[in-house]
């Protein structure tokens, strides 16, 4: 069995540093770690790659001949690494046996839920190689700070996670910045549990931009409690204790905690219910590190 991760988010969201920064993290704990670069955009990669997009294809070359925008240019390099599966499967199985897989995406969104390559590439990787993937969807946490904006990042984490159909966990990445990145409406536990969406309509009617759509966001909200899906924690790329907790939460998704434990269900199930990193402890202490009270509007006691 192969484990990895498959690092998806909108552009600028943080996925190449975060394949550096886990890469680095996982090294340190013993884990043989292989980056696989599937952004044909992605130059001055901060990792050394074992899988490069590029040896393939590349994007400046599809903008070329035939002619394509960026978007379209992505679009095409993905349905042609489909049609090329064969190449990346020569270049993974050497790799497979003993290392672990983070798989660096573009950020082109509608790659991930509505496009069909994406999901028709990785469901072969998988079956061909037993591989057991969490899709890792990193949310910039300055999308927190406009409610239409967070409503978007919400809708987009549900559909990914519909669409994709791999274990999903949703990060709210450059949380460091979030004392910076301008008021929140509410407690950061607002934004990380999705609980009650009816609060964020209050804001969505201050700000006139949304005034619009507000009929349109409130039922997306609807749609999103109703499916109960969503949810997030928190990174600070550069912070050792931020990233091994989400290590310890991707294990558990992906399977890799049980794998090599040869146990009863009963040991299997006791792992499974361990203290998880959706506590409000931890959204709390995140908070408290990142943020002053004045960065919050209506603060709740705690
Ligand atoms: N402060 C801080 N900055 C971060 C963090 N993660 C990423 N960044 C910065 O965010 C910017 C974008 O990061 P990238 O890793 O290139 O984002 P990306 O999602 O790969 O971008 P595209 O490939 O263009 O979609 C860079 O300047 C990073 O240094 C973080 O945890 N904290
Ligand atoms: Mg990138």
């Amino acid at each position: 069995m192969v484990f990895g991760q498959v690092v998806i988010g909108p552009p600028g969201s943080g996925k190449t540093t975060y394949c550096n920064g886990m890469s680095q993290y996982l090294s340190l704990i013993e884990r043989k770690v292989a980056i696989v670069n599937l952004d044909p955009a992605n130059d001055a990669l901060p990792y050394d790659c074992a899988v490069n997009i590029e040896e393939l294809i590349k994007l400046e070359d599809v903008m070329e001949e035939p002619s394509l925008g960026p978007n379209g240019g992505l679009l095409y390099c993905m349905e042609y690494l489909e049609k090329n599966i064969d190449w990346l499967e020569s270049k993974l199985k050497p790799l497979i046996k003993d290392h672990y897989i983070l798989f660096d995406f573009p950020g082109q969104v509608e790659l991930f839920f509505n496009h069909e390559s994406t999901k028709t590439i990785l469901t072969k990787l998988t079956k061909s190689f037993n591989l057991r993937l969490t899709a890792v969807q990193l949310i910039d946490s300055l999308l927190c700070t406009d409610p239409g904006n967070y409503v978007s990042a919400l809708f987009l984490s549900l559909s990914t996670m519909i669409h994709m159909e791999l274990p999903q966990v949703n990060v709210l990445s450059k949380i460091d910045l979030i004392g910076s990145y301008g008021k929140l409406a509410f407690n950061l536990d607002f934004y990380t549990d999705v609980q009650d969406l009816s609060y964020l309509e209050n804001h969505l009617n201050q700000d006139p931009r949304s005034a619009k759509y507000r009929k349109l966001t409130k039922e997306l909200c609807s749609v999103i409690e109703d499916y109960g899906l969503v949810n997030f924690t928190t990174l600070d790329i550069q912070d050792k204790e931020s990233v091994g907790d989400l290590v310890k939460l991707i294990d558990k998704t992906n399977g890799y905690i049980f794998s090599g434990i040869d146990a009863s269900v009963v040991e299997y199930s006791k792992i499974a219910v361990g203290q998880t990193d959706w506590e409000y402890n931890r959204v709390a202490a995140v908070q408290e590190k990142y943020m002053k009270d004045e960065d919050i509007e209506e603060k709740t006691e705690e």
